[in-house]
């Protein structure tokens, strides 16, 4: 008989009272319940827009200013919303983790550091901050409204989102924190994604290769590509679960 969810989060707190090091991956299903659309909740199509034409290089080649609109269009969006229970339950995981805990984010949104996380490591971007294409400065512009076209600081060519798209690399540094993080969890939680993006989902069945003593969480609405690489799975609200798991710790 499948474990109730009541005892997995029993398992769950009864080995995160005994961790030392706890690490989160989050995806868009953790900030969906502050009024962000997921990825792939809209079948590919982001805000009318194919993925092709506003995430890759290519579309950015194409048509820049049709790029712009659409990450204008989204850090509008993301200047509207607050961290939900979800954020706050990762942010007391990590006050009573401290240096042994590590966020691992897939989002651009910036609302783990709103809730007020330090150690958070953006896999993809983020939509506060701009690049120049000429020099390559990372410039953090807030989410205050830009021209359609904004330029650099410094040497006025035209930059682009600070956002990692389709058929690009992931920051060096981050990944290889990322990857530090994952293999000396004793605790790995995946949470709120449909884990289909490489290289971000690699580092789920990474957890436990490394390290058979991790234990593996998901907590997502639904099953995932994530579900049969996991020791446990919560299926229901991150806002709703997570925070009677930091009850119980
Ligand atoms: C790379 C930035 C190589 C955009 C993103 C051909 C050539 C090269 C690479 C590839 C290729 N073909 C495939 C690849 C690999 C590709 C990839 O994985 N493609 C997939 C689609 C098959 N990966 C890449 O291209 C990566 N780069 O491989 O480079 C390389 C190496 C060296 C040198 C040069 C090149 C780059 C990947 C990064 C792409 N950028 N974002 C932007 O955000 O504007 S990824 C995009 O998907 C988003 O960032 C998002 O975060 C991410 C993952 O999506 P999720 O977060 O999982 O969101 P989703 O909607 O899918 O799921 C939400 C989940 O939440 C659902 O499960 C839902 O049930 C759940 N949920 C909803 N509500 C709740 C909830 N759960 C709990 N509670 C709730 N309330
Ligand atoms: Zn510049």
């Amino acid at each position: 008989m499948p474990m109730l969810d009541q005892e997995k989060i029993e398992t769950i707190t009864q080995r995160l009272r005994k961790a030392n090091s706890v690490t989160v991956l989050t995806g868009a299903g953790i900030s969906a319940e502050s009024g962000v659309p997921t990825f792939r909740a809209s079948d590919g199509l982001w805000e009318g827009h194919p993925i092709q034409e506003v995430a890759t290089p290519r579309g950015w080649y194409r048509n820049p200013e049709n790029v712009w609109r659409f990450y204008h269009a989204r850090r509008a969006n993301v200047a509207t919303v607050k961290p939900n229970p979800g954020h706050v339950a990762l942010k007391q995981l990590e006050d009573r983790f401290g240096d042994g805990f590590t966020l691992i984010t897939q989002n651009v949104d910036g609302l783990h550091q709103q809730a007020g996380c330090r150690n958070v490591l953006e896999l993809h971007g983020a939509l506060r901050e701009v690049r120049c294409t000429k020099c390559q400065r990372v410039e953090d512009r807030g989410l205050e409204p830009l021209d359609l076209m904004p330029i650099c600081t410094t040497c006025r060519a035209n930059v682009r989102p600070n956002i990692v798209w389709f058929e690009e690399a992931l920051p060096e540094l981050i990944w290889s924190k990322s990857v530090d993080a994952t293999v000396a969890s004793d605790v790995f939680f995946v949470i709120g994604t449909s884990a289909v993006v490489y290289p971000a989902a690699g580092l789920i069945p990474m957890a436990k290769r490394y390290n058979p003593e991790t234990l593996t969480v998901e907590i997502n609405l639904t099953r995932t590509d994530a579900s049969e690489m996991v020791d446990l799975g919560i299926y229901g609200k991150a806002g709703e679960i997570l925070p009677i798991i930091l009850r119980g710790i």
